[in-house]
């Protein structure tokens, strides 16, 4: 797996991006945002092939916003901020049904961005779980509170057999590697505020443009 080849590989570290994500004045850098999630899905990927189909859609749109980075508008894609400005001034996205912005920053970032709150919840409970609780439940009831909300039957279908699929706890806790259960609960503790203030600025930025139900 990717965290027992490289050793410097921890779930900190990717955490830890986050918090480079949000400017002094609230703004979310999508670079960092991108490479917050570029990391999650490194890490998803050391935890087995099960989970490949939902890596494989989150790397996709990880790519789509990547391009737009590097494209010849990336100027404009440097927070979520300007990209939202730029795409809804320029009529760049699909605002009741698809159509011609299948790709567009502000659809492919929501995706992410909902996946965010289920991350928060998910985290949470690990953070405040005992010996006996199982990651599987876990993650289930963070992903019935949130995500599953915006998924077709299939997908839920799919995502809750994954689940089934995850590691105990204490293996999910060694493969972070981050030192003693003890250790990963502080790491948790120190990241969730960190996670959820960048949720929240982004949420808030969608609400005021009313753009959180984006086909
Ligand atoms: C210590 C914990 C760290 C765990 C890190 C795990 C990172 C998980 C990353 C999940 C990213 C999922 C992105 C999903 C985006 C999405 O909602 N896509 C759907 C809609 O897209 P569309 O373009 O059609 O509008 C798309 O249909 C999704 C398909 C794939 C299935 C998504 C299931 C999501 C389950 C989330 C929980 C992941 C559990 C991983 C366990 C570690």
């Amino acid at each position: 797996s990717v965290a027992v080849e490289d050793p410097k590989f921890t779930l900190q570290e990717v955490l830890d991006t986050f918090k480079s994500c949000l400017s002094e004045n609230k703004e979310v850098f999508l670079e960092h945002y991108v490479a917050g999630w570029l990391g999650l899905v490194r890490f998803m990927n050391s935890l087995g092939s099960v989970f490949s189909f939902i890596a494989k859609d989150a790397v996709n749109k990880i790519q789509i916003l990547i391009n737009h980075l590097n494209g010849e508008n990336g100027a404009h894609y440097v927070t979520v901020q300007s990209m939202v400005k730029y795409e809804l001034d320029n009529q760049l996205v699909d605002l009741t049904k698809r159509g011609s912005f299948p790709e567009s920053g502000c659809r492919t970032l929501l995706r992410l961005h909902r996946a965010l709150r289920w991350l928060e919840l998910f985290l949470e409970r690990l953070r405040t779980s005992t010996e006996e609780s199982k990651t599987s439940l876990m993650c289930s009831e963070a992903y019935n509170e949130s995500l599953s909300q915006h998924h077709a039957w299939i997908i839920r279908k799919a995502a809750g057999t994954a689940f089934w699929a995850l590691p105990g706890r204490a293996t999910f806790f060694d493969v972070m590697n981050v030192g003693t259960p003890e250790q990963v609960v502080t790491m948790l503790g120190d990241a969730l505020p960190l996670i959820s203030e960048v949720y929240q600025v982004t949420e808030d930025l969608y609400a005021q443009n009313n753009i959180l139900d984006l086909p």
